[in-house]
């Protein structure tokens, strides 16, 4: 299995999980799991002299950095025909969606053969946002998100992302200077239908997640 992931500066998400399964600290034995490596590792994010904010060569495991956004779709159909065995997660920014190749790369389920290629399960992030400006696809109705995909030729599975409990560890009280943005639940865009059940159509999977922008 591969896992490509589109969504502009999501870089700190897969560093994020390769620190806390440990391979991070075992490449960087500066950015330790403790506290200070813990610290080192925030400090450098983005910063001049440390790491970007794309999943870059630095980071364990990763094979390619974009940076252009509207590719990971067409990559993953890419290696999947290159590929019969390979399983390929791709993660599409709601923004990057909007690109005219990520738009058009939908279409690329009809070159691919199940029985010789491998397979893709597209997983559309619909937090609402492109950075801090509003998606197309998280504002229009459900039903008309759902019908684009059946349209596309894909099984849409809707999955909402529950609010992550509170921080209740150790770790010393948050800060209470006030934060420019508002909270997260206040900035998730109001669905304007229901949540439909999965529809049972005969065609791909594909995964849309709706989750509030910054997680
Ligand atoms: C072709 C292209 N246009 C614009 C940008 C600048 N840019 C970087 S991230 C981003 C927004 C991406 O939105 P989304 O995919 O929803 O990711 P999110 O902001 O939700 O993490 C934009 C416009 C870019 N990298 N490439
Ligand atoms: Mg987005």
């Amino acid at each position: 299995m591969i896992y490509v992931t589109g969504p502009g500066h999501g870089g700190p998400g897969l560093v994020a999980n390769v620190y806390l399964e440990g391979t991070y600290s075992e490449v960087y034995p500066n950015i330790a799991q403790d506290a200070e490596g813990m610290k080192r590792l925030f400090k450098q994010f983005s910063f001049p002299g440390g790491i970007p904010s794309h999943v870059a060569p630095e980071t364990p495991g990763s094979i390619h950095e974009g940076g252009e956004l509207g590719y990971s779709l067409s990559h993953a159909y890419g290696a999947a025909f290159d590929n019969p065995d390979l399983i390929v997660t791709c993660v599409v920014g709601d923004g990057e969606a909007e690109t005219g190749p990520l738009a058009t790369s939908w279409h690329s389920n009809k070159f691919l053969n199940p029985v010789t290629d491998g397979a893709v399960l597209p997983i559309l992030h619909l937090n609402g946002y492109k950075i801090a400006n509003p998606t197309i696809l998280a504002r229009i109705p459900q039903k008309e998100l759902e019908d684009l995909m059946v349209g596309y030729g894909y099984k849409p599975y809707f999955v909402e992302v529950p609010t992550p409990p509170r921080c209740t560890s150790s770790w010393p009280a948050r800060s209470t200077r006030s934060s420019p943005r508002s909270s997260p639940s206040s900035t998730t865009p109001a669905r304007t239908t229901d949540r439909p059940g999965n529809p049972f159509l005969d065609a791909m999977p594909a995964e849309v997640r709706s989750a509030p922008a910054g997680r």
